[in-house]
């Protein structure tokens, strides 16, 4: 496939996206008083260009045969990956505050027998490659020519399984199979740092790329919140060589709300009134009044 041409309207929009995700993201954990934040907004620029621009799904179609396979790996941080199938109009934008209540379509942890669009059930970390290297084999045994595409977090590829699968991944020459690792160097807890506030990331610098192009992948890297990278790169992985394809997006744990960045501790946390109205001054949004002042 010849690189279409990206404009900065295009980027623009998609950027305007990502913000919306990040908008829903806080507004979904402060109102269900629980929830992933930390995870869910290092991938909103991922998840923008992944569902407003690369995958090749029909909202109105979600069992359409010859769809792109999108797996959500990193299933905790669930919120996001809802925020945005609702912005793509999988569903409705206001069915995301009934997120994790027990008879809700929107589980803490993405549960494809609850909502039928999702392709695969995740939350416990490290099984998503073993299912899309699954379809990947599958969609090949019956010459259909999607792509499959699955999200992974950096602390998940720790994982054993995530490599018995990148391995078999390369055996086979999967080239229509496509990792995403959010690379945003922090996990829930991790191993401490100097100070008690400070972790050290998952993998030592340059590890991940090492490790995956040792299994045999071909690996690009990308900053994972400059979405004109990330296009380019989501393009040049489509471009296959044989290889499966990992793209390595370097991230911030948190992005686009000051005082969640970079810090473990946002991981999963109840969002107060006065952090909620923060976040959404930061991200652009109208502070609602019940909780303005
Ligand atoms: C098998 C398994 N072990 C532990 C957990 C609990 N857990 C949820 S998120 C998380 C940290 C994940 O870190 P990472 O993959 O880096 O995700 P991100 O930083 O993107 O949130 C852990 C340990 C889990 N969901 N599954
Ligand atoms: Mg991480």
């Amino acid at each position: 496939m010849a690189a279409q041409v990206l404009g900065e309207t295009d980027i623009a929009r998609l950027e305007e996206v990502a913000r919306r995700i990040r908008v829903a993201v806080i507004r979904t954990a402060y109102h269900a008083k629980g929830g992933h934040l930390g995870g869910p907004l290092s991938a909103a620029d991922l998840l923008a260009a992944l569902f407003f621009r690369v995958l090749r799904i029909r909202p109105d179609e979600p069992a359409w045969p010859d769809r792109d396979r999108f797996v959500f790996s990193k299933g905790h941080s669930s919120i996001a990956l809802y925020a945005a199938m609702a912005l793509r109009g999988y569903f409705p934008e206001d069915e995301l505050l009934t997120f994790d209540a027990p008879d809700s379509r929107l589980q803490g942890h993405p549960d494809m027998t609850r909502l039928p669009a999702l392709d695969m059930s995740t939350g416990s970390l490290g099984m998503g490659l073993s299912a899309a290297l699954g379809m990947a084999l599958g969609a090949r045994l019956l010459g259909r020519e999607l792509r499959v595409y699955a999200l992974l977090g950096d602390g998940e590829c720790q994982e054993g399984e995530v490599w018995e699968a990148a391995f078999v991944a390369s055996r086979y020459g999967l080239d229509r199979l496509i990792a995403v690792v959010d690379h945003n160097r922090l996990q829930q807890y991790g191993w401490q740092g100097a100070t008690l506030e400070e972790r050290l990331p998952p993998h030592r610098p340059g590890e991940l790329a090492a490790k995956w192009a040792a299994f045999g992948w071909r690996v690009l890297q990308a900053d994972g919140h400059d979405m004109a990278a990330i296009v380019a790169a989501f393009e040049e992985a489509a471009n296959g060589d044989g290889r499966p394809t990992v793209i390595i997006a370097d991230t911030v744990k948190g992005r686009g709300v000051s005082f969640m960045e970079g810090k473990f501790y946002w991981h999963t946390r109840i969002v107060k009134d006065e952090e909620y109205a923060q976040a959404m001054a930061e991200l652009g949004e109208p502070v609602p009044a019940e909780v303005a002042g």
